[in-house]
């Protein structure tokens, strides 16, 4: 049978913008492609500028993932600079990223995931006095024409309806959709507090402004740690308390997604750093494919260009690097670029980070995951799928919880960050793990200037189009075998690239000019 093509576009409730094109044959994917459809251009607005405006600038590529824009930048340049960070900078820049972590995990599995899989629907039994419930309910119901306690048609827009509608694509429990919806309201709440997490040692959320090669400028006065920590409490509670349940009961409603997006290849640069040199690592460092461990060499990174809208050259490695838009190239179809390591290409983010460090030995790491499997008798492998995403997040939110606890008493009187000067030329690295994965920021400093400046970032690793030689990226890969059960309402590819928490905003770094966003009228 041949196969017909199935475009999800735009891919909703992700970062930016995305769209997947699937070949399905026979009911499942044979080939896909992913397309990020944004051109930004931050790495040329940075050219020529003074070496630490790239800090702030940079922060601006994302308003979800700025603490690690921020900290890459400040590495890179502390690099160039031949500089180190403080102590009590590093121990601040952790207690920051950690902050900006469980923000972005919390808001990916409530806000963005969560109604793969839970139905909005169910609130419409609700018979609860919580005012906000109430309110989902009342506008749930004008949103829908119920009859006979069947959804008949869609009348408005979201943010939860409209949606995929099908046989079984939701959780039946209504008790379990009614309490995975307080879920969601409660972490809007939550999240609220991991920023004024942020904005206790950075200044202000979403973009801190104390963050700067040496370390940060911020003093952690007694008034600041208790404010950090009386949220951090109430963060901790709820991971502990609601998250991890309602990672379990979505994956007890769907656990054929323990096998469905797999992926096998992963990389991590290392999340939060134990000392100034970048050597101990709180999640290890490293590569791994079957279950060899490999240590990282960042020569071997180079970004392909063959399929992505940008002028052709040879494969650069990010030093070398050239972001030069070719909208109108033959055969190219994304604007994300392909990067590749020892031409390979690999999955970043909280599972790379996880399983990385269990094969390095980490206890905590080793015990929690053991334990989330252990309600599903499933082994480790199970966990390289969709659903092991969403675990591996919700494993890093209690590591980090209780982690943050320590790094707040490490704090001592000492200085918060080291001086430097502006060399007149250098070369710096920075790299860092960001919440969706490795991130790395390259610069070449002349004449005190930026001569070049590149980022290669989580999102473009695992939504990148084929490489040179053809092969597809991580999500594309993940996509294939996936069971389309409806070309019109394809839920299960949605839930696969989701599983991966894309940022397109970050991956590419000025929407293209022939696409009609809408008319409007101003009178
Ligand atoms: Ni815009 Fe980001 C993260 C970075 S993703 S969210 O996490 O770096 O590619
Ligand atoms: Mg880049």
């Amino acid at each position: 049978m041949a196969s017909q093509k199935v475009l999800i576009d735009p891919l909703t409730r992700i970062e930016g913008h995305l769209s997947i094109e699937m070949d399905v044959q026979d009911g499942k994917v044979v080939d896909a492609k992913c397309r990020g459809d944004m051109y930004r251009g931050f790495e040329s607005i940075l050219q020529g500028r003074n070496p630490v405006d790239a800090q702030q600038i940079v922060m601006r590529i994302c308003g979800v993932c700025p603490v690690s824009h921020g900290q890459a930048s400040s590495k890179c340049l502390e690099d160039a600079f031949k500089i180190k960070p403080a102590k009590n900078g590093r121990l601040l820049r952790n207690l920051l990223l950690g902050a900006n972590f469980l923000q972005s995990h919390i808001l990916h599995f409530y806000h963005l995931a969560a109604l793969d899989f839970v139905d909005i629907t169910a609130i419409l039994q609700y018979k609860g006095s919580d005012s906000v419930l109430i309110r989902i309910k009342d506008w749930v119901n004008n949103e829908f024409k119920v009859k006979k306690g069947r959804v008949d048609e869609l009348t408005a827009a979201g943010p939860f309806l409209p949606r995929y509608e099908g046989k079984d694509f939701y959780i039946k429990d209504v008790a379990t959709n009614i309490d995975a919806i307080a879920g969601y309201v409660r972490a809007l709440d939550i999240r609220q507090k991991t920023h004024q997490m942020v904005a206790a040692f950075g200044g202000r959320a979403p973009h801190p402004i104390s963050m700067v090669p040496g370390g940060v400028t911020t003093e952690p006065t007694r008034e600041r740690i208790k404010n950090f920590k009386s949220n951090l409490k109430d963060v901790e509670k709820f991971v502990n308390e609601i998250y991890v349940g309602h990672v379990v009961a979505v994956a007890k409603a769907f656990p054929e997604y323990f096998k469905l997006g797999r992926y096998d290849s992963f990389l991590s640069y290392g999340a939060f750093d134990k000392d100034e040199d970048r050597k101990d690592f709180m999640f290890e460092q490293g590569l791994l494919s079957g279950k060899k461990p490999e240590k990282l060499d960042t020569s071997k990174i180079r970004e392909q260009v063959r399929y992505a809208r940008y002028r052709s050259g040879s494969s650069l490695h990010p030093l070398k690097g050239e972001t030069v838009g070719d909208p109108n190239k033959a055969g190219a179809y994304s604007w994300v670029k392909a990067p590749r390591y020892d031409d390979r290409p690999l999955e970043v983010g909280p599972l790379a980070r996880i399983v990385v460090a269990y094969h390095s030995g980490n206890k905590q790491v080793k015990s929690e995951l053991n334990a989330l499997l252990k309600n599903f008798n499933l082994e480790v492998p199970s966990a390289l799928s969709a659903l092991g995403r969403h675990a591996s997040r919700v494993i890093e939110c209690k590591l980090i919880t209780k982690q943050c606890h320590e790094w707040l008493d490490e704090l001592d009187s000492g200085k918060t960050r080291n001086s430097y000067d502006i060399p007149e030329t250098g070369e710096g690295e920075g790299l860092i793990e960001a919440p969706r994965g490795a991130l790395g920021h390259w610069i070449v400093v002349k004449d005190h200037k930026i001569a070049n400046y590149q980022a290669v970032v989580p999102t473009t690793w695992f939504c990148s189009p084929r490489d040179d030689k053809g092969v597809r990226g991580p999500v594309e890969q993940a996509l294939i075998g996936t069971p389309i059960s409806d070309p019109n309402n394809p839920i299960e590819g949605a839930r696969v690239v989701r599983s991966f928490d894309p940022c397109l905003a970050c991956a590419i770094h000025v929407v293209e000019g022939d696409r009609e966003i809408g008319k409007f009228r101003v009178c």
